[in-house]
């Protein structure tokens, strides 16, 4: 797939105006036929039949994708909302992002980033110092896009994360767009937990890091959810970050690893012992 001509196509599903399913894929154009099936039968098979259904293939050029591989995985053996969080904000701290950036982050997910109260349909930029925000459109937030699994990848990475129990769509989603997400120029870290009322579990994700889960970050039956993308302003560039993030086409080709359900303590233990060695 290296220096053919690329498409993206994105699927948008909603009912009486509210989003039901979206997906994205990178793809040739030998497999466009395919993938906008693969999409459009996506778009019907959850239990909220959609009334409207858009699927948009664009075309790229010879856009040359950078190649990267996906976050390990770890799961952190947390049962509720409040020692995730507070394992999750550990982590944060140990990845360089402040205390006051943390608070703010989570507060802004938890009641609805966008000033409106909504849920953001994108993420929130913050400074991983001072907390501000710098999102330019704080209602809608920045929208991660254009990036996919190679066709190996996908399959590989989907029979690891299964045989450790994680068979949910939305864990190898958010496994691919962390990945992304914390390749661009100045990303330190990133946290976030769904929207999904039925979907409690998070993550914080960085280089550092890589995909670290918590299974539950929020009470069940909660219907706020986001993310948040904490950036060091002493190397960014919010117009290079924000075009990385939107435009640049990001192929994860290799597998990361998988590790089970590890205890908290012994987590920030092993990882002391490896800054300190
Ligand atoms: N770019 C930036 N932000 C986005 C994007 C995107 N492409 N898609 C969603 N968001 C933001 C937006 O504010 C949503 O409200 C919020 O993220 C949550 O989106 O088991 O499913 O699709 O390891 O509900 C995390 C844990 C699941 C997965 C996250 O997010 C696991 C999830 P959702
Ligand atoms: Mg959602």
């Amino acid at each position: 797939m290296r220096s053919k001509v690329l498409y993206s196509i994105r699927m948008r599903a909603s009912n009486r105006g509210k989003h039901v399913s979206g997906a994205e894929r990178i793809a040739t154009s030998e497999e466009i036929d395919s993938i906008v099936g693969e999409l459009l039968a996506r778009s019907r098979k959850k239990g909220n039949q959609p009334d409207d259904v858009t699927v948009r293939v664009e075309w790229l050029g010879s856009a040359i994708p950078q190649l990267v591989t996906a976050l390990d995985v770890i799961t952190l053996n947390t049962s509720d909302p409040q020692t995730g969080r507070s394992a999750a904000r550990r982590l944060l701290r140990s990845i360089g992002v402040s205390n006051l950036a943390i608070d703010r982050a989570i507060k802004y997910i938890s009641v609805g980033a966008a000033p409106s109260g909504a849920n953001m349909r994108g993420a929130m930029i913050i400074d991983a110092v001072t907390g501000g925000r710098l999102e330019p459109d704080q209602e809608r937030g920045v929208r991660a896009s254009r990036f996919d699994w190679t066709d190996k990848a996908r399959e590989a990475t989907g029979l690891m994360l299964s045989g450790a129990g994680l068979t949910h769509f939305r864990t190898r989603e958010a496994l691919a767009l962390a990945t992304k997400v914390v390749h661009a120029p100045g990303v330190l870290a990133e946290l976030c937990w769904s929207d999904d009322p039925d979907y409690t579990a998070g993550y914080v994700a960085s280089l550092k890091t890589g995909y670290v889960r918590f299974p539950v970050l929020k009470q069940a039956g909660d219907e706020q959810g986001g993310r948040a993308i904490f950036v060091d302003r002493s190397i960014h560039d919010i117009d290079v970050l924000l075009r990385y993030l939107r435009d640049e086409v990001v192929l994860i080709a290799g597998v990361g690893t998988c590790s089970g359900l590890v205890d908290v303590d012994a987590y920030f233990d092993s990882m002391d012992n490896r800054c300190y060695r």
